[in-house]
């Protein structure tokens, strides 16, 4: 470690404003006038990630997702294209808090270094990509400087989705292996994509044309490339697609503002009937609508892939005749289970449980639980509701699918089509395109509309709020989410609201991305929803730290 040329490198970077810094549950994610110091030390800690993992390269992507145009944020990327592993993470909030001085940086470096027995002779290797937030371009650059004081090489992909970035990654470590997951470039991206979905729709009429709102991000030009790919297999109009305009990123459009306020997106005309999705600020998210001929309108979520993706493939696999090889020599059926948050909606996971009959499992809030807990099963499906998730297949499953061949044409055919699945999912991380893609291939597979695949099951009513209060590090949440051990007392408190409504189902817990609380509610009615979510947010507010203006005192 070259001690004068990192003190050196950081006398450019110097955090001097007082902020604390956190890596949360996507990475540091701020103000972008902030992160500077944060984008150096993140240069640092991943050439030392990489160096942990002998030189295999990691993944640095530059985005705020959903947030506003002015935020920006960061995180990193394991070889196999997963989230940071948990315990860095610490090591990132440490590291980012130090660039007040060469001294303190020098001293947490030196302690990760020893912590996890890191041979500093071994190489770096980081790749790095940014969504389209002006910020970006400046925030890279204090990036490169941080990984070239550590001595790591960095190759910057310009602009890119965050899945993008996440399959490049994973890429560039499975060459040559038995997994190797496809060409590290983005033209190969967009390739495995649309060979997939063309051979899996092969011979079936084609849907009406997908309405996609790209939110003004990086979404819209990747569609626009991945549309040239696809060709005529799938027809589709992109609106929202205006990267150069300053202040238009995700705003009143995205999958974000689609979900929470249960509308169309600005700069979208909607028919009845028509169908449409909206995609994220990073393309990560997606979720899809349509208005029925009354103008209701109607959300197909993340529970509402997860169920259509999980029904599916166990369809095929049943009509396939699929068997695992199992580690004690037998062979038995696929195992699909499905992965959810406490914001999936209730009826989603009654109708999992009674009518697919598919095991659910529960984790806290935030992508890499869930994409851990879904590699537990042949075929885990996960997806947070807000649209975010994949599903996973297991190598005994893909083995499964490769080694069969099917006793009748139609189970051949099934075959093939999960063989197809499994390039057109992202193995790496959640993501819009290629989820949209999935859509839209079960979709025309089983020519099946919207108003019908929403009738699979009704939603019930619900609403999230934001609160804003003092500290939100005193609300601590247990049992995957669903409860809060601190304040004392407030739990109490949320539990008598939730026994006064039919259905009632009300949690509070601290975002890892915004400075608030997050207060989720459901009930019989929606009249009841909206009681029980604002009445909440009045407790919280009052009693526990409120500030700012106080939520809906018009309903309480
Ligand atoms: P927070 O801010 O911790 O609630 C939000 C989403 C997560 C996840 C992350 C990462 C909700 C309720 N929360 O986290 O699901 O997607 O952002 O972007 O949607
Ligand atoms: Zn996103």
């Amino acid at each position: 470690m070259d001690s004068s040329k990192i003190s050196a490198a950081l006398s450019a970077h110097l955090h001097t404003n007082g902020t604390v810094f956190q890596y949360g549950t996507a990475g540091f994610r701020m103000d972008a006038t902030l992160l500077d110091p944060v984008m150096f030390s993140v240069g640092l800690l991943a050439v030392l990630r990489s160096k942990s993992h002998k030189g295999k390269t990691i993944g640095v992507m530059v985005t705020a997702s959903h947030n506003p145009e002015k935020d920006n944020g960061v995180k990193l990327v394991e070889p196999l294209g997963e989230m940071l592993v948990q315990s860095w993470e610490s090591y990132a909030t440490k590291l980012a808090n130090a660039t007040t001085s060469a001294d303190a940086i020098l001293a947490v470096l030196d302690s990760i270094v020893k912590a996890e027995s890191i041979d500093l002779s071994q190489p770096a290797h980081i790749v790095v990509a940014r969504d389209t937030r002006p910020s970006g371009q400046a925030l890279v650059a204090s990036l490169i400087d941080g990984v070239q004081a550590l001595g790591g090489h960095i190759k910057d992909y310009g602009l890119f989705t965050t899945p993008q970035l996440h399959y490049v990654v994973r890429c560039i470590n499975t060459a040559g292996t038995a997994s190797a997951y496809g060409e590290p470039t983005e033209e190969a991206y967009y390739e495995k994509l649309a060979n997939a979905f063309k051979k899996i729709t092969d011979g079936y009429p084609r849907l009406s044309p997908l309405l996609i709102d790209g939110a003004n991000g990086i979404g819209a030009p990747a569609m626009e490339k991945l549309g040239k790919y696809l060709g005529d297999s799938f027809s589709y109009q992109l609106v929202n697609k205006d990267i150069d305009s300053r202040g238009k990123l995700n705003f009143d459009s995205g999958a974000d503002f689609v979900k929470i306020k249960q509308t169309k997106p600005l700069g979208m005309d909607l028919a009845p009937g028509q169908r449409a999705c909206s995609l994220d600020g990073d393309a990560d998210r997606i979720v899809f609508y349509f208005i029925e001929q009354d103008n209701t309108f109607r959300l197909l979520d993340g529970d509402k892939i997860a169920t259509l993706a999980a029904d599916f493939i166990m369809d095929l696999a049943s009509s396939a005749e699929i068997l695992v090889q199992r580690d004690d020599g037998s062979r038995t059926p696929l195992q699909v289970g499905l992965v959810q948050t406490a914001y999936a909606n209730g009826s989603s996971t009654a109708y999992v449980k009674d009518t697919l009959k598919v095991p659910v499992v529960f984790t806290p809030t935030g992508v890499k639980h869930l994409h851990h807990a879904a590699e537990a099963f042949d075929v885990g499906v996960y997806f947070e509701a807000n649209g975010h998730g994949t599903v996973l297949f297991s190598p005994a499953a893909i083995h499964a699918f490769k080694s069969s061949t099917g006793s009748t044409p139609a189970a051949a055919k099934s075959i093939e089509a999960l063989r197809c699945l499994t390039d057109l999912i992202n193995q790496a991380v959640g993501d819009a395109l290629s989820d949209m893609l999935l859509v839209e291939a079960v979709l025309t597979y089983q020519q099946k509309s919207f108003s019908k695949w929403n009738s699979d099951y009704t939603d019930l009513p619900s609403r999230q709020e934001k609160v804003k209060v003092a500290n939100r590090g005193d609300f601590v949440p247990i049992k995957a989410d669903t409860e809060l051990s601190h304040p004392l007392g407030l739990q109490g408190k949320i539990n008598e609201e939730v026994a006064k409504f039919s259905k009632g189902r009300c949690f509070v817990r601290p975002s890892g991305t915004e400075d608030i609380v997050r207060v989720y509610a459901e009930a019989a009615t929606r009249d009841e929803t909206d009681r029980l979510c604002y009445t909440v947010c009045g407790i919280v507010f009052d009693g526990y730290g409120g500030v700012g203006a106080r939520p809906a005192t018009f309903l309480c």
